[in-house]
């Protein structure tokens, strides 16, 4: 299966299926020098994982990470670094009717049509599994960019199905089961869920992801724009179905005078650019919004057909997450951190020695720290 890899100087290939033996990554083009260990893993991948709470899937998994090169007495070498995690709770049984099946909106059917085999059990390489390793590779990325750069990248469910926060406080999204911004609505959005769960069904979310701290000239016209990378990292994330870089589509309704962002040498007024012009980072936060679908795999029965073209009815068994983007905060930092440090290392290697050519303007649309765009409606 090709197109296992994401970027062009810092690459990371993953490889594994959800029920396979263990699964994993290698991670190319890491500047050496950078300090990494088992435990830096640890906080991320806890918080990606399976049986947190409740309103995710009960598969439980240690999800142990081993470093198996690129790293010496502590610090990377500039040498591949392979990661790798064993799979320990994988139930293949509840998958055995599947593997004849196509379940209605999930990626079954287009896998089949397209290789003539899979591996059904947990998903196989389609599952939601896979993205541990993005994480993975994620944390390496985002120590280097805090390290070198002081950039930082953070996400929350900014949406719940139809569920919209009433107040927005970065600082309590990390306590939240639901990687929240309004804490006094978790009570509601518990209710919600345990009702959805009871149900059988599945609900979609938005994830709000934003990087702050980026040197304006990371990301290359035409065909390497920050946004347009970005994009693609997002839309790699299994169920994700839109992504949208600052104003996005409410851009479509607003005049020249209300998106362009007013410049003072005080700082941007305000970021519908969403820290992106002409494909290139302007020194903003950079504020990208993803959209995901709801679980395709249900317990509620519904028609579909077989894979010699038979009438039948699917039920899914297995541990499913009732909202996949309850889980996919870290992810979406995770693929942002990717974009980032890869484009740094473009950025560093053909313009390294332009320096910074005219004085920074500072972040706009609220202070770093603050949210970076208004909310939109
Ligand atoms: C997934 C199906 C479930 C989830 C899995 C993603 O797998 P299983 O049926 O084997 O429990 O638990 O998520 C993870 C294991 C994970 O680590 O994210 C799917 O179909 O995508």
């Amino acid at each position: 299966m090709a197109s296992n890899t994401f970027g062009r100087l810092f690459a990371v290939t993953t490889f594994g299926e959800s029920h396979g033996p263990a699964i994993g990554c290698v991670v190319d083009g890491c500047p050496p020098g950078l300090a990494i260990a088992p435990e830096d893993f640890r906080r991320d991948l806890e918080r990606r994982a399976t049986g947190r709470s409740r309103h995710t899937s009960q598969r439980r998994e240690a999800d142990e990470i081993e470093i198996l090169s690129g790293v010496y007495e502590g610090r990377t070498t500039g040498t591949p670094i392979a990661l790798l995690i064993r799979n320990t709770d994988a139930r293949s049984k509840d998958y055995a009717k599947i593997g004849e099946q196509f379940r209605p909106g999930h990626a079954d059917y287009a896998y089949w049509q397209k290789y003539g085999i899979r591996d059904p059990r947990g998903g196989g390489r389609s599952s939601a599994r896979e993205t541990t390793m993005r994480v993975a590779a994620g944390v390496i990325a985002k120590k280097w960019l805090a390290e070198r750069f002081g950039v930082t990248v953070r996400a929350c469910v900014s949406q719940l199905h139809t569920l919209t926060p009433k107040a927005w406080d970065w600082s309590v999204v990390e306590d939240s089961p639901f990687f929240w911004p309004d804490a006094a609505q978790v009570p509601e959005l518990e209710t919600f869920m345990d009702a959805l769960r009871k149900s059988g069904d599945s609900v979609g979310a938005r994830v709000r992801v934003e990087a702050h701290g980026l040197p304006p000239g990371w990301g290359e016209p035409v065909y390497g724009k920050l946004d347009g990378e970005l994009a693609h990292a997002m839309m790699s994330i299994n169920a994700v179905k839109g992504v949208e870089i600052g104003a996005g589509f409410a851009s479509v309704s607003q005049l020249g005078t209300e998106h362009r962002d007013l410049m003072h040498p005080e700082g941007f007024a305000s970021n519908h650019a969403g820290g992106v012009l002409g494909g290139i980072s302007t020194g903003q936060p950079l504020v990208c919004e993803v959209a995901f679908k709801p679980t395709s795999s249900l317990r509620l029965p519904g028609p579909t057909v077989d894979v010699h073209g038979n009438a039948v009815e699917v039920v899914t068994t297995g541990r499913h997450d009732p909202c996949v983007g309850l889980r996919a905060p870290p992810i979406c930092e995770a693929m942002m951190a990717l974009v980032l440090m890869d484009q740094a290392l473009r950025h560093r290697a053909q313009c390294g020695d332009v320096g910074e050519v005219a004085p920074r303007i500072p972040g706009g649309g609220g202070a770093a720290g603050g949210n970076a765009v208004e909310r939109k409606p």
